[in-house]
């Protein structure tokens, strides 16, 4: 029960609504208007009285188009003419206007008719007259300018061929309204008085719509009609559209072309209705307006339209063109397609985000496993600036290293590897990258950058910055053209008594270097891995002992045992290898080593050399043992005049290389002695006098050093200058 109730209460909603609909969009006149009057609508500007709504707003838009309803006989009247349709598209009105007669030499009716800013249209009226002596008048005026237009039919004789429903000109003549015509007057008159009355005694003169009166033969006898309908056009207003405001209300615009007095509104295109009470969008797929397949093809839109295929389908809904089911397999592919890419898009994006940060978070976790704070902290309490160890990005360094491309290698080994690298202020540097770090010894590594980086000696390669966002730091050097002594010494075939003196200055070099780092630093910092390989030369030959102190990222457990010896051995303090004491000594053990490559030209530790002469320490220390010194440096190098430095340094080698730590010279002893030696090189004549005390001198260092060992055996060459053995000896016997 109470469903059907809601039924019918619905059903009743929708007829209400839909009425609302039809009244609105057929509404055509101001509210509380009069819409009709005896059938003949009457839209907006026209209009009967006022507003019933409101009594002092009149319904009708100017004077001129205020029409009054006669009650009684249903009359629409504009002015004492008699309306028969409106129409706001074509902006015209119908009327039935009088005919004017004239019979019996007498005027009958004599119509006129103003006509305001309407004007007689052209296109629709014609005037004619209808008569066998008929002439006929038709009178306007524009502005005060008056002008006629007329036609004149005879017809004499009594057979005489009519053309019927059609005004040829016989009987019935008809002529053009005349342009901007308004405020006619219409008169009719008989030609001349002697004509035969045998077709009629009337002339009758009207303007009427084209189609509205049809000729007759008849009508020369009696005219049906009073009167005939006529078109007005109508304009609004005295003024033109450029002139300011219209009455055009929404979705229409303005339109004077045409118009002499006045303007016209129209409704935009895709509108419907009465531009002067607002146009309405035309729902165009309810039309046949639309170009469409069909209206279930055909989508409305606010003042206009769009064709749709149906879903599942597409094409051109046009009509001409079509529509054509989409292919459900090339449907289903180009859904999961687009599935798979943007899932694939989607995850990949992930996963680099997901990345990276992971990346940022472990390069902050070396950063501070690496002890980055402790170096901020350092380096914020540091005052010279200009000093500065820089911190560089990781970034930055796998831009410099073109991302450690293997051809910037320079040099490689069991520390790590070496690269060449370009920063961005185009300064070329030397990127070092450990293999392993010890944990223990992060923040001993910081201090020695710090310490490192402080230290601005001609002779040391110079620690520019380092990188702490790995999980092995990297470290940045300025870079050293002339590669490594090691390769200078190797690689050197000739050599004569200027090498020496260049061999001098280099083992002076390494060892004030080492000297300062072992005293002038407020921490000593001992090298560790001191070997020809460590000192590098730069473009004078300038020696810079390089890789300082970085060699304790080196930890010292078994896979790097094996590293070590590969690198350095024959250069290791047999004591620290013993006792695992770390001292300054260690280093001038190794020193000494050098010094002995610089004497020799040999390497320290070769397999290819005879069991007894692989180590080059112990075959050194048993040729100068047997008094054969000679033997074993390199051939060419020893004159007359640098005989005894020769000495002197071979000495000097031997204490470094004393097997007892504290036996041996300081580093500092060991570079001054190698700038004494210098010294007396360059003053020749210092040298000559005090030649026999520093033989004496020489022969007594090395008896204390032979007499340590006694092992190894010095294999025998004939130099030329065995009587060394015999001042060694002489020596030998002083000193004891
Ligand atoms: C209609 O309204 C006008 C003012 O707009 C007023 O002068 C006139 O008297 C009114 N006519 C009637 C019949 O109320
Ligand atoms: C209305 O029409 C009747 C009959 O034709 C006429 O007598 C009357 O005068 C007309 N009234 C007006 C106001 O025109
Ligand atoms: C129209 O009305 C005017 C007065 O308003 C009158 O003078 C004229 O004769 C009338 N014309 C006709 C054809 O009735
Ligand atoms: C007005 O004229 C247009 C064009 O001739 C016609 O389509 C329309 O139906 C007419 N309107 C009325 C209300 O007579
Ligand atoms: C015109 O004259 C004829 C005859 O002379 C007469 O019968 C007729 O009534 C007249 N018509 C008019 C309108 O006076
Ligand atoms: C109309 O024309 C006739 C004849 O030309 C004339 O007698 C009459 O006064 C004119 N009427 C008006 C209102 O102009
Ligand atoms: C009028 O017609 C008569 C007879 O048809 C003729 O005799 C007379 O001359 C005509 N008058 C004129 C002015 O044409
Ligand atoms: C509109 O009217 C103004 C005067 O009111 C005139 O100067 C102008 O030329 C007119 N424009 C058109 C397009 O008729
Ligand atoms: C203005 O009206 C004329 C005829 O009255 C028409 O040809 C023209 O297209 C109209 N212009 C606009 C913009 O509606
Ligand atoms: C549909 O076809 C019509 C007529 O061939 C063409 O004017 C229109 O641009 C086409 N529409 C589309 C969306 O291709
Ligand atoms: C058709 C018609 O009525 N004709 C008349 C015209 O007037 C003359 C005399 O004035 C008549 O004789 C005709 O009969």
């Amino acid at each position: 029960m109470e469903e059907l109730q809601l039924r019918q209460v619905l059903e009743f909603a929708l007829a209400l609504a839909m009425v609302v609909v039809a009244a609105a969009d057929q509404l055509q006149t101001l509210p509380g208007c009069t819409s009709t009057c005896g059938g003949i609508e009457i839209p907006y500007p026209f209009g009967v009285g006022n507003s019933s709504n409101q009594p002092q707003q009149p319904c009708y838009l100017e004077p001129n188009f205020e029409l009054v309803c006669n009650n009684t006989n249903s009359n629409l009247l504009w002015g004492n003419i008699t309306v028969l349709s409106i129409n706001v598209t074509t902006h015209q009105m119908d009327a039935s206007f009088w005919v004017a007669r004239f019979c019996n030499d007498s005027n009958d009716n004599n119509p006129w008719m103003l006509t305001g800013t309407f004007s007689i249209s052209r296109t629709e009226n014609k005037f004619r007259t209808v008569g066998c002596n008929g002439l006929g008048y038709l009178t306007g005026s524009y502005d005060n300018d008056k002008f006629a237009t007329g036609c004149a039919t005879q017809c004499d004789g009594e057979e005489f061929k009519f053309d019927n429903g059609k005004c040829s000109g016989v009987g019935c003549c008809q002529v053009d309204i005349p342009p901007r015509m308004r405020n006619i007057n219409i008169s009719a008159f008989n030609i001349g008085s002697n004509f035969t009355h045998h077709w009629g005694n009337c002339s009758y003169s009207f303007v009427a719509k084209q189609d509205s009166y049809e000729f007759s033969s008849a009508h020369l006898q009696s005219f049906p009609d009073e009167t005939l309908p006529l078109v007005l056009d109508w304009t609004v207003g005295e003024r033109n559209c450029s002139s300011g405001e219209h009455a055009c209300k929404e979705h229409s615009h303005c339109n004077d072309t045409d118009t002499d007095i006045g303007y016209r509104c129209t409704c935009d295109h895709g509108y419907q209705g009465n531009p002067y009470l607002g146009c309405t969008d035309v729902d165009e797929c309810k039309t046949d307006k639309h170009t469409c397949i069909s209206e279930q093809h055909c989508r409305n839109t606010d003042g206009s339209y769009i064709c749709v295929c149906p879903k599942g389908q597409s094409g051109n809904a046009t009509e001409g063109e079509g529509c054509y089911h989409k292919n459900a397999v090339t449907k289903v592919v180009i859904g999961v397609a687009t599935g798979i890419v943007t899932l694939f898009v989607g995850t990949v994006s992930l996963y680099l985000i997901y990345q990276k940060r992971k990346l940022n978070k472990l390069r902050e976790k070396y950063f501070k496993q690496n002890g980055g704070s402790i170096l901020l902290q350092q380096l914020s309490t540091r005052e010279n600036s200009s000093q500065m160890t820089q911190i560089f990005t990781e970034e930055q360094l796998k831009k410099a290293t073109n991302n450690f491309d293997e051809s910037l290698i320079i040099g490689s080994g069991g520390f790590g590897t070496v690269f060449k690298g370009f920063l961005e202020n185009n300064r070329i540097v030397a990127i070092k990258k450990s293999k392993i770090v010890d944990e223990s010894q992060k923040e001993q590594f910081i201090n020695e950058v710090i310490v490192l980086s402080q230290i601005n000696h001609r002779n040391v390669v110079k620690l520019l910055g380092c990188c702490l966002e790995r999980e092995v730091p990297l470290l940045v050097y300025e870079f050293v053209e002339n590669g490594t002594v090691f390769d200078f010494l190797h690689t050197q075939k000739k050599v004569n008594s200027e090498t020496w003196k260049t061999r001098m200055r280099i083992a002076a070099e390494a060892a004030g270097a080492l000297s300062y780092l072992h005293s002038a630093a407020s921490v000593p910092i001992i090298h560790r891995d001191v070997k020809t390989a460590n000192i590098l030369l730069d473009n004078t030959y300038t020696a810079k002992v390089s890789d300082f102190g970085a060699s304790r990222l080196v930890p010292l457990d078994q896979t790097e045992i094996a590293t070590m010896v590969q690198g350095t051995f024959g250069y290791l303090d047999p004591e620290y290898l013993r006792t695992s004491q770390l001292t300054e000594k260690s280093d001038v053990y190794s020193f000494g080593v050098v010094l002995l490559e610089l004497l020799t030209g040999e390497k320290p530790h070769s397999f290819g050399r005879p069991e007894e002469k692989k180590s080059l320490s112990n075959h050194f220390l048993s040729c100068l043992k047997e008094d054969r010194l000679f033997d074993i440096l390199q051939v060419g190098m020893v004159n007359e005049e640098n005989e005894k430095e020769i000495i002197e340094v071979a000495i000097l080698a031997a204490r470094c290389l004393r097997l007892n730590g504290e036996e041996r010279p300081s580093m500092k002893e060991v570079a001054t002695e190698l700038d004494a030696i210098r010294q007396s090189e360059n003053h020749p004549w210092i040298h000559r006098d005090q030649n026999l005390e520093e033989t004496q001198h020489l022969l007594h260092e090395s008896s204390s050093i032979i007499y340590e060992r006694g092992e190894d055996s010095c294999s025998h060459h004939n130099t030329g200058y065995d009587s060394i053995r015999d001042r060694i000896l002489i020596a030998l016997d002083n000193g004891r």
